[in-house]
């Protein structure tokens, strides 16, 4: 095989290589998380929330459809909206979309993880383990921090 011959081989796996790669990156639904931390809860709550930053990294759009803990008995994934000049929550319908190539961010007054019936209060300092379930990413486990309010 001559020098040039092997040459443009060479240059041809590589950009094979390349290209393969990120189709592989950008191929479905992509879904990273960060940044979790859940609010402390006073000595004899019952429900606590806790706050995430969602990105989805691939050319799929997904939807967080719902979440479970070893914390609380019941998790829920909750919009605020205002009735009037009363704050209220409902859980999402559907799911919460999460958009290809977008970040969904989880914040007191928005959009939150709900614990209900807490196992115990949730103390500043300490972790709590939740799963995020997303139709097409699966399971997401995440640590999450507890912090003052
Ligand atoms: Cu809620």
């Amino acid at each position: 095989m001559s020098t040039l011959r092997s040459r443009t081989l060479i240059a041809f796996l590589l950009l094979a290589t390349i290209v393969l790669t990120s189709c592989q990156q950008a191929s479905g639904s992509k879904i990273s998380a960060s940044d979790a931390w859940g609010r402390s809860s006073p000595m004899m709550a019952q429900t606590g929330a806790m706050y995430v930053v969602i990105e989805n990294q691939g050319n799929e759009s997904d939807r967080l459809i719902g979440a479970a803990s070893d914390a609380a008995k019941t998790v829920e994934v909750h919009e605020s909206y205002m009735e009037g000049d009363m704050m209220k929550m409902r859980p999402v319908e559907g799911g919460l979309e999460i958009p290809a190539g977008g970040t969904v961010e989880l914040k007191p007054g928005g959009y939150h993880i709900m614990l209900i019936d807490l196992v115990s209060p949730l103390e500043v300092g300490t972790k709590i383990k939740v799963t995020l379930k997303f139709e097409k990413a699966g399971d997401v486990p995440l640590e999450v921090e507890i912090r003052e309010q």
